[in-house]
């Protein structure tokens, strides 16, 4: 918790970045690197860069599964979930020019699909309500599973989900989650999603973020392979699979890049 975070208040970029909204876990993360001993004296450029460089180090050393055939978007209630599998069938149809397919799952939990039936059909895709009578799935033909939201503080929802899941022999099982949320929240879901076998994880509402400072450290201690970032409500766009990218653009404000400029002219 932050309670365990302690700051170098001595040290001017350590204000600077907290003045900058920075999230303090990710702060405290950085200060307890090897090389912050020798960057934290250099000039704010420099500094601004080594920090981009071991945050893009450590992600590219994070684990990455690749997706198969078969995808189901599992999640707490409201966070995205549709919205997110939306965006991929309009990327499969429009980008990959392959045919996918979507089962609605309802588990004993009701899963209303008035915008997914809709959009489905808009696009030419096929959705199911049951299993039966459903196509072989190949990587021209993908399926993607929607289901219910799963409660937070009902275990056994999970443990439901995952039994369907492994009947089906779902493999990519993507966890998603509302980037705005609070950390707590966030590493919260990613919990009961391990008792679920989740092995990606979405981020959605990334537009309503001040910056991304709060998602590194949950990126990058959690073993969930980033899959995408979603920056709104736009199905057919607003939707990045470069994570890493989308990450390191929006970590420092742009006032500070300006700053740590001025830094060099002040040489
Ligand atoms: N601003 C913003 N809104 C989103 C994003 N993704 C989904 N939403 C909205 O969040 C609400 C819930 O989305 P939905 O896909 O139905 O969530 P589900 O219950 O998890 O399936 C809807 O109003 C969506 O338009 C996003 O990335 N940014
Ligand atoms: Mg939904």
């Amino acid at each position: 918790g932050l309670s365990d975070v302690s700051f170098d208040e001595s040290n001017d970029k350590v204000r600077l970045l907290r003045k900058a909204g920075f999230d303090l876990n990710l702060l405290g993360e950085i200060q307890s690197w090897s090389s912050w001993q020798e960057m934290k004296d250099k000039p704010l450029a420099d500094v601004l860069k080594e920090i981009t460089v071991g945050l893009s180090d450590r992600f590219r050393s994070t684990k990455l599964t690749p997706t198969t055939d078969k995808i189901a978007l599992i999640g707490a209630p409201g966070v995205g979930k549709t919205t997110t599998l939306c965006k991929f069938l309009a990327h499969e149809v429009f980008m990959n020019k392959k045919i996918p397919f979507v089962l609605k799952v309802e588990n004993g939990i009701p899963n209303p699909d008035d915008a997914l039936r809709i959009f489905c059909e808009v696009i030419g895709v096929t959705l199911f309500r049951e299993p039966e009578g459903m196509p072989q799935v190949s990587e021209e033909s993908p399926l993607y599973l929607d289901f219910p939201g799963l409660s937070l503080s009902n275990l056994q929802d999970w443990v439901e989900a995952k039994q369907t899941l492994d009947a089906m022999q779902v493999d990519t099982r993507v966890l998603v989650v509302n980037g705005a949320y609070e950390r707590d929240i966030l590493l919260r879901s990613i919990r009961s999603a391990k008792h679920l076998g989740a092995t990606h994880l979405a981020i959605t509402h990334f537009d309503e973020l001040s910056n991304s400072t709060k998602l590194w450290p949950v990126l990058l201690q959690e073993d969930l392979s980033p899959l995408c970032i979603c920056n709104g409500q736009n199905v057919t766009g607003d939707f990045s699979t470069n994570v890493l990218n989308q990450l390191i653009s929006r970590t420092f404000p742009e006032e500070l890049y300006a700053r740590g400029f001025s830094t060099y002219k002040n040489v």
